[in-house]
């Protein structure tokens, strides 16, 4: 063998045998970097897609890369069929009803969402927090002061209760025989 032949034998085994050899020895999930080092592959980043996200792990999941595998799990308001929390076979997760479980107290009514509920307060009642509807088990429906906004007439007293109010004629007042109660319990706003 004559030098030039010796030094290319060389150079192609300094390049090409330790990557030969390297891949050999990467396990499954892991693969080959340029510097011929094994590295976990990332499958959640291979397939970062939202739609090869789901074909790879199935509809409403989120996609979870852990060293040399990776797994899936359903979004937030679903769950799989089975039960599964963590799975690598593709599954068609469903909307969790969690209406079904009473989440928004008394005086309002669920609605389940995709993903989520909503939670709007009955006539008379307003969220604790003053917003028309809510999702979170945090908040809750209280007797909404119609009393508060003067829906009385002048020389009459507003009466809040609870999910209502009435107003009375005040003593003295030109009214009706003095009667009380003349709204007959409930107006509406
Ligand atoms: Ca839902
Ligand atoms: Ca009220």
């Amino acid at each position: 063998m004559n030098t030039e032949v010796l030094i290319l034998v060389m150079w192609v085994c300094s390049v090409w045998y330790p990557q030969l050899v390297t891949s050999q020895r990467c396990r499954d999930g892991y693969e080959l970097s340029p510097e011929f080092v094994c590295v976990d592959t990332d499958e959640c980043e291979t397939y970062g897609d939202p739609a090869l996200i789901t074909a790879l792990c199935g509809s409403y999941t989120l996609c979870h890369n852990v060293p040399g595998s990776y797994y899936c799990t359903c979004q937030q308001g679903y769950v799989s069929p089975s039960g599964t929390t963590n799975f690598t076979q593709r599954t068609e997760c469903e909307d969790i009803n969690e209406c079904q479980s009473v989440p928004c107290g008394s005086n309002a009514t669920c609605h389940n969402t995709k993903g989520g509920f909503r939670c709007e307060c009955d006539k008379g009642f307003v969220s604790n927090t003053g917003t028309p509807s809510f999702n979170t088990t945090m908040n809750y429906c209280k007797d909404r002061d119609e009393c508060e906004s003067s829906p009385c007439g002048s020389n009459e007293t507003c009466h809040n209760t609870e999910g209502s109010f009435h107003c009375t004629f005040d003593p003295g007042s030109a009214s009706r025989n003095n009667t009380t109660n003349h709204s007959e319990g409930k107006i509406a706003l």
